[in-house]
């Protein structure tokens, strides 16, 4: 075992030891390719970055869709602490258009609610959310304890469809189901499939139509996206869900394609709808100027349209001549430096693409509950193709969302591909990086210290509750989901404030001043996770 993987397993205790190393790979691109572990349940009191089913359904899938009331059924806890902290942007379309994503509904359970039963409070709560917002959509979302006390919540759904006309969907989503967020992912989605996608009759009118599946609009993202895409000639039908609506999602089946911009938390619904409705789709990364470009060529290549292929060119020579400048200004300050990046599921790659664009190395990197294919870009069968008609639709996904991807060796997957099932190749993270460099799953603090220390990256890339731990160590990091109050950083104009966030924070000579205590001091020394 290698020297640097030593140090972050030596620590741990046998039964810890024996979990983690799984999940900790360092690169050797030997014969049968490098291997990890992912997508299984974090091991108790480690500090995972990772957060919860609520989360991933309420926080980050509908949560963004802005004409439709998403209340949390639950403590009001779980409500408060998911209001308004992932810079999901959103803004009426048109004069009228409700915007519903800065509110936070909730039931707010008490004891007494959970001894008795929420289903009539929970009613109530919608009858008040009619009278005053009237909305054409809702959502319910149950957190923990709904689960444990039995509240129906498709059957409230199903009761206030039938009184007041609207969709509502009712969401099994608590907390403490899967293993991270992903559960909450497929859940979600599966709603959207089954209530949603499919209800509208507007066909597009351009010649030319897609959804974006996957952009949440953080900072921005999503808006710059649909700059591009708009000036090359597309018409953007709807996008899954940042700055989204009930009002497009429900015509989405009617584009010509998907592009499917988050490789984690939505995929599968894009195979779905390839099943039902004839949607092709697309792998895209709008993430780095390459990779834009990349995207934007695989799209013209999918119309197969001399004039769509002209205009992209032309619209990408434009864009790059806009950015030229600055680029090479930011890559001067930036080439040659390192970095460590950890975010959820799939932008630690997708930002591998933009660093490498200013000329910077990614050596240390890891997903918080990303799936194998996230990382090994092994094949994949794709996931839900039966699920589409199924009845037991959520069920079924769930248990995917907890393990399906790894219950496939290669051989199994290569002799289902002889037997000619088809499948799909995923883009994983490992490929683009190099020999020696490290990868983790399911990463936590202490792995995020004793990586720091041995690789030196000159900045980290991570989340919200690790990104001051390191600062205090002297590292400067830059928050990766909600980009730290800034963005765009998609597109053409997103790598530029890229590029010029990441210089201003290397370039402070704030972070070499910081002499944190266990610096200074004598440590304690012990064993982690017991004797
Ligand atoms: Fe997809 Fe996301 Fe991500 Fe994700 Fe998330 Fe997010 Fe993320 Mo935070 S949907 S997997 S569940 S790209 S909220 S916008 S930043 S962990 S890497
Ligand atoms: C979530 C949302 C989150 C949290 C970020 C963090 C986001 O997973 O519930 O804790 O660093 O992007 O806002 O991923």
């Amino acid at each position: 075992m290698s020297k640097e993987r030593d140090l972050l397993l030596d620590k741990y205790s046998s039964r810890v030891f024996k979990n983690r190393k799984s999940h900790i790979t360092q690169l050797e691109f030997g014969e049968n390719g490098d291997e990890i572990t992912a997508n299984t349940r974090a091991i108790p009191g480690i500090i995972t970055a990772r957060g919860c089913c609520y989360a991933g359904c309420k926080g980050v899938v509908v949560g963004p869709v802005k004409d439709s009331v998403v209340i949390t059924h639950g403590p009001i806890g779980c409500a408060f602490y998911s209001w308004g902290t992932r810079r999901n942007k959103a803004k009426p379309s048109y004069e009228g258009e409700p915007n519903f994503v800065p509110y936070s509904f909730c039931t707010d359970m008490r004891a007494s609610d959970i001894v008795f039963g929420g289903e009539k409070k929970l009613e109530e709560g919608i009858d008040e959310i009619m009278e005053l917002f009237h909305p054409k959509c809702i959502f319910i979302c149950s957190t923990c304890p709904i689960g444990l006390i039995g509240d129906d919540v498709q059957a409230v759904a199903r009761r206030v469809e039938e009184k007041y006309g609207i969709t509502a969907i009712g969401y099994s989503c608590e907390g403490y189901k899967g293993v991270s967020q992903s559960a909450g992912h497929h859940i979600a989605n599966n709603g959207l499939m089954r209530y949603v996608i499919g209800k509208g009759e507007e066909a597009p009118k351009g010649k030319y139509s897609v959804n974006i599946l996957g952009e949440y609009n953080i900072g921005g993202d999503g808006w710059e996206q649909e700059r591009i895409l708009k000036k090359i000639g597309y018409e953007v039908v709807s996008v899954f869900t940042g700055d989204g609506s009930y009002e497009t999602l429900k015509n989405s089946h009617l584009a010509d394609l998907n592009l499917v911009m988050c490789h984690r938390s939505i995929n599968y619904i894009a195979e779905m709808m390839k099943t039902k409705y004839g949607v092709d789709w697309l792998k895209v990364n709008f993430i780095g100027v390459g990779a834009t470009s990349k995207s934007l060529r695989m799209m013209a290549k999918y119309f197969n349209d001399p004039e769509l292929t002209k205009r992209t060119e032309e619209v990408i020579a434009e864009e790059l001549a806009e950015i030229n400048e600055d680029m090479e200004y930011y890559k001067s300050k930036l080439k040659g430096k390192t970095a460590g990046i950890f975010v959820g599921g799939s932008r630690s790659h997708h930002y591998q693409m933009l660093l490498r664009d200013f000329g910077m190395e990614t050596t240390i990197a890891g997903y918080e509950f990303a799936h194998r294919d996230d990382y090994e870009g092994r094949d994949v069968i794709p996931q839900i193709k039966a699920d589409a008609d199924s009845k037991n639709i959520e069920e079924i996904s769930v248990e995917r969302a907890v393990g399906y991807d790894d219950r496939y060796s290669v051989e199994e997957l290569t002799s289902l591909r002889n037997q000619g099932v088809e499948l799909d190749t995923y883009n994983g993270m490992i490929k683009d990086m190099k020999e020696g460099y490290m990868v983790v799953d399911d990463y936590n603090m202490f792995e995020t210290d004793q990586l720091i220390e041995e690789y030196k990256p000159d900045i980290f890339f991570s989340g919200i509750k690790d990104k001051y731990a390191i600062q205090h160590g002297g590292v400067v990091s830059r928050q990766m989901h909600s980009y730290d109050y800034s963005g765009p950083y998609a597109g053409f104009r997103g790598a530029v404030n890229f590029g010029r966030d990441v210089t201003m924070s290397l370039y402070t000579n704030a972070w070499s001043l910081v002499k944190p205590p266990w610096k200074t001091m004598p440590m304690l020394e012990g064993t982690l996770g017991g004797a």
